[in-house]
């Protein structure tokens, strides 16, 4: 048989050194393909960003099967630089809130941020309460290790961290779509805080904070439209 490939891969060089094992794939025919597709496109389409959460409780499990989830996500060198610390301890919450509304309220009123951010946002209706990081059952932040710490205390590198960090957040985020919670993106700026505030190692950098549980019943969101197809999606099918 002839192939495209140079050479055998794993060689049997490199897999006398690392263990490689057969990928179990289930090729599934096209027409079950372009079902999933689109069931699953629609499931995705249904989520929205919410900033009022109901107080009630979110069991613990749910929280770790979301994180074990979103660790699966493809990482430089597999290195998995990411941690998902996760609270629901009240006086945990407040303090977050009050270190975060203080982080805002410099932000919204104090005119750290330009008009032009006041006008990005203006839309989403938000200013610096966060009444939601209080009653929310959970926070988890999600930190990046810019850099691995091993525990004999050495380090090494990791690599495209945020690329690898930013991935697995979108997962954490279906994970926690699909078993039915709602979640929101908060980034408040800056976050440095949240290191300190949670104990977190000097290795480690807060990348976003979410927010999870059920949505307040009757919450509103704001009445945005997605891009189509057109406006997200192109093909190149010559060289220019
Ligand atoms: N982090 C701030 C402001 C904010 C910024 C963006 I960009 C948003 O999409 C939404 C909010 C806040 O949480 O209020």
């Amino acid at each position: 048989m002839t192939t495209p490939y140079r050479y055998p891969y794993p060689s049997a060089d490199l897999e006398a050194e690392y263990p490689f094992v057969v990928y179990e794939f289930e090729r599934r025919p096209e027409a079950e393909m372009l079902d999933r597709a689109r069931g699953f496109r629609a499931v995705a389409e249904r989520r929205r960003s919410v900033r009022l959460f109901s107080s009630d409780p979110v069991p613990r499990e749910l929280i770790e099967l979301a994180a074990l989830s979103a660790s699966t996500a493809p990482s430089g060198a597999h290195k998995q630089p990411w941690t998902f610390v996760a609270v629901r301890d009240p006086v945990v919450k407040a303090a977050i809130r009050v270190a975060a509304e203080e982080e805002e309220r410099v932000n919204y009123l104090d005119n750290r941020m330009n008009s032009e951010w006041l006008e990005a946002v203006a839309p989403l209706g938000t200013d610096h309460h966060k009444e939601f990081l209080e009653i929310a059952p959970w926070l988890v932040v999600l930190f990046e290790q810019r850099y691995e710490r091993r525990p004999d205390g050495s380090t090494r590198k990791n690599y495209y961290v945020k690329e690898s960090t930013g991935i697995a957040a979108g997962m954490f985020i279906t994970a926690l779509h699909d078993m039915g919670l709602a979640t929101l993106t908060h980034t408040p700026s800056p976050m440095a805080f949240l290191r300190t505030l949670l104990g977190r190692p000097e290795n480690e950098r807060p990348f976003v904070m979410f927010p999870i549980g059920y949505p307040l019943e009757g919450t509103k969101v704001p009445d945005l439209r997605r891009k189509g197809l057109a406006e997200v999606f192109v093909e190149v099918d010559r060289l220019e």
